[in-house]
């Protein structure tokens, strides 16, 4: 991928877009191009196959994605498999026709089985039951996964797909009832302590075990993957540290220096029990995340106190 080279990012906003868009300048690429959602709607068609017959990029990041945490998937199913099929369908099969040199569309790890065998392979892909509170988000991911390897069969592209752990980072939705939950704990635990809360109220049982991957990590990762050129099997992208919520929320606090309770409010869903990747594929190649647990939720903090601290009734 040449420094030159004409670089589109779809969903440029977003978490992922975002970091992806920063790596790319950092690393010295002049020619990234984004679209607003107001300039260009992926969900269209005509208006995905124009944009690409017009721009004709060499290279395309497919991080454009309706996306939250398990309350939003389980809340707004029919929107989170519909835009998803929708934007990634069109961006594709545009992508084909318009002679892109080479994309990158990004899965998730919620595509593997509910009760999938830990840590989770490559291979392990529609081998059982998906978990049912981001089921319609899991499927529309498959389907992005399965669509770049038909259109590698059948008309020879390169398009590779990866499937980033449960990430966070600067740029994350702090909004508590449609986040995630690394920024959600980061937003309880540092309104408590302005407020002198007595405690914070945590979903579920906290037994559930998460890896956190830090966005820059990802982003790092999607640029190493594009380099390749050629190499279109699936690839994993963690970074190998698990934690219980319990421990999450234990390591927050201690971060954002709040000392109250900690309550479990059970009537929240736990949802998949364990998820952690076997990044073993992509570390083959070369590529290893580099920024620990505590450091990104150390920045991540440090970022949420500069841009929402002061606004969070806007959020
Ligand atoms: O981050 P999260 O929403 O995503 O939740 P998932 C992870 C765990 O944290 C669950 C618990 O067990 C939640 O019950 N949790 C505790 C909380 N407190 C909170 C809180 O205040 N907010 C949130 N959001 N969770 C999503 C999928 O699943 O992960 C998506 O729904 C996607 O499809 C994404 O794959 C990476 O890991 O459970």
């Amino acid at each position: 991928m040449n420094t030159d080279a004409t670089i589109f990012v779809a969903g440029h906003r977003g978490l992922v877009g975002s970091a992806i868009t920063r790596a790319l300048l950092t690393q010295g690429y002049t020619n990234v191009i984004c679209r607003a959602r107001r300039e260009l709607d992926l969900r269209e068609q005509a208006s995905v196959r124009a944009f690409f017959e017009q721009e004709r990029p060499d290279y395309v990041f497919l991080a454009a994605a309706k996306v939250g945490g398990i309350q939003a998937n389980d809340t707004y199913r029919a929107e989170f498999i519909y835009e998803n099929l929708m934007m990634q369908t069109n961006i594709i099969d545009a992508a084909y026709r318009s002679g892109v040199k080479r994309l990158l569309f990004l899965g998730s790890s919620c595509i593997y089985p509910r009760d999938c065998p830990q840590p989770m392979r490559e291979e392990y892909l529609l081998t059982g039951p998906l978990e049912s509170t981001n089921e319609p988000y899991a499927v529309a991911k498959i389907a992005g996964i399965k669509m770049c390897e038909a259109y590698n069969a059948q008309h020879g592209t390169d398009f590779v797909s990866v499937m980033p752990t449960n990430l966070y980072g600067i740029g994350d939705n702090f909004d508590l009832e449609t986040s995630h939950v690394l920024p959600a704990l980061i937003r309880k635990a540092h309104e408590a302590k302005v407020s002198n809360a007595g405690h914070i109220s945590v979903w579920g049982t906290g037994a559930p075990r998460r890896e956190f991957l830090h966005v820059d990590d990802l982003a790092d990762a999607c640029v190493f993957v594009m380099r390749q050129s050629g190499y279109t099997e699936m690839l994993n992208i963690g970074s190998g540290t698990e934690v219980t919520i319990r421990q999450l929320v234990e390591l927050v606090c201690d971060v954002v220096g709040y000392a109250g309770t900690i309550r479990f409010d059970t009537d929240k869903p736990d949802g998949t029990p364990r998820k952690l990747l076997d990044s073993s594929r992509i570390n083959g190649l070369g590529w290893h995340a580099k920024i620990e647990l505590r450091e990104g939720i150390d920045e991540t903090y440090r970022w949420f106190l500069e841009n929402h601290a002061n606004s969070l009734k806007a959020l």
